[in-house]
């Protein structure tokens, strides 16, 4: 049977597990198609929340639980993720709080949503039917305003919760990230995550929860997590960019290509300007192919088969060279433009469309399907 391993990380929640975790374990007989286990990333709690685990282990068998030292909440996920994916090798990992402000209830619907090709389900509390509904006036301000710029910042304007601690994802998913890179602290862990999840090709939904106070214990999460939040927002934000940086380069390179061989075609060979230009389009398209396959979008495990992307790329190359095509035609036809500049102007149509659909479908999520396909993705 597929597991489904909730990745429980707990610091000083020795009041909160102890009824957690029976909540938890309760749910397994309504989700039939995985077993349930939980792994507690104890980060060696003073308050002895390790020990409580430990303790209920008899009656749970697949309860696990490691120790570790307190480097933030983001060393926490990354430790607990890899441990389980390696000795439970799970089909589902989830991310839950300690403290309550999950409901465990939600558990078999975060679960069965995978059957319907969602492979990142986010227990959202702002999307309609969420809520907050003990947030002071300030707390749920912050939480807005963060969220509004992560979202926005980070190119996936369709994601209302982006800080959420409630989810549930595909371990094959998770497993084509790179986590090594990701923040170690709080919230900026779980934005960064978010983002390097929609990287790799992720199908989102978001469920609405009710995210009430904490009743026991202390929240955690400071004023140290609210600063490396901010910062966080901006290599979010390079991060998509570099990628675009790159995709210039490439696309300056197929310049470089295609006027260079338009030159030699027309100039040096007695070729006519109208076959000239294809074939110098066709042949940049193929440089460009090789060189954003290998270096531009090289950190993105695609949601496509490498056969897949091969296909797509195609297809996007052709549209962008139809349209290089058609701007270059009508400007030295219709406009009578000299035929270099208007060359250049057909480059840059076409580039800008080739990047949208290589970056949104080729190196996207995969099949369609997901509210999450295309839209979220405009900054990529
Ligand atoms: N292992 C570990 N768990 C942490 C750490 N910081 C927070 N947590 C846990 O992460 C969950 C969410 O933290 P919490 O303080 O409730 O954040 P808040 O709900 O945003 O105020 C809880 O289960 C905490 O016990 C940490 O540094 N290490
Ligand atoms: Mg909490």
């Amino acid at each position: 049977m597929k597991i489904a391993c909730i990745v429980l990380p707990t610091y000083n929640e020795s009041e909160n597990v102890g009824i957690l975790l029976p909540r938890i374990f309760e749910q397994a007989d309504r989700i039939p198609s995985h077993e349930l286990h939980v792994l507690v990333v104890d980060d060696n709690s003073p308050d002895g929340t390790a020990g409580v685990v430990r303790g209920l282990q008899a009656r749970y068998p697949h309860l696990h639980v490691i120790s570790g030292q307190k480097r933030g909440l983001g060393e926490a996920y990354k430790r607990g993720f890899a441990h389980a994916i390696k000795e439970l090798d799970p089909d589902l990992i989830l991310q839950m709080d300690a403290d309550l402000q999950h409901s465990p209830e939600l558990l078999p619907l975060m679960i069965g949503l995978q059957q319907y090709g969602f492979n990142f389900v986010i227990g959202s509390r702002f999307v309609l039917g969420g809520s907050t509904p003990n947030f002071s006036f300030k707390r749920r301000m912050m939480s807005l305003v963060g969220n509004w710029l992560l979202r926005n910042m980070g190119g996936l304007p369709a994601i209302k919760d982006c800080t959420s601690g409630f989810r549930c994802i595909k371990a094959e998913l998770l497993k084509r990230c790179d986590l090594a890179g990701l923040s170690t602290k709080g919230y900026s862990f779980q934005s960064s995550l978010l983002f390097e999840l929609a990287r790799n090709g992720a199908r989102i939904i978001e469920i609405p929860i009710t995210f009430p106070d904490r009743v026991r214990g202390e929240s955690k999460l400071g004023l140290a997590d609210q600063i490396e939040f901010l910062l966080n927002l901006v290599r979010i934000r390079f991060r998509n960019s570099s990628e675009f940086i790159r995709f210039l380069f490439v696309g300056a390179s197929g310049v470089v290509v295609n006027l260079g061989l338009y030159w030699v075609l027309t100039r040096l060979l007695p070729i006519g300007l109208e076959i000239a230009a294809p074939v110098a389009i066709e042949v940049s398209i193929v440089s460009n192919f090789i060189l954003n396959n290998v270096y531009t979008f090289r950190e993105r495990g695609s949601g496509n088969s490498l056969a897949r992307r091969f296909l797509y790329f195609h297809v996007a190359a052709g549209l962008a060279g139809v349209v290089n095509y058609s701007i270059f035609i009508l400007l030295v036809r219709g406009v009578g433009m000299y035929d270099i500049l208007a060359n250049c102007v057909g480059i840059v149509g076409g580039t800008v469309v080739n990047y949208l659909m290589n970056s949104r479908i080729t190196w996207g999520a995969g099949k369609k399907g997901g509210p999450f396909h295309s839209d979220n993705r405009s900054m990529r």
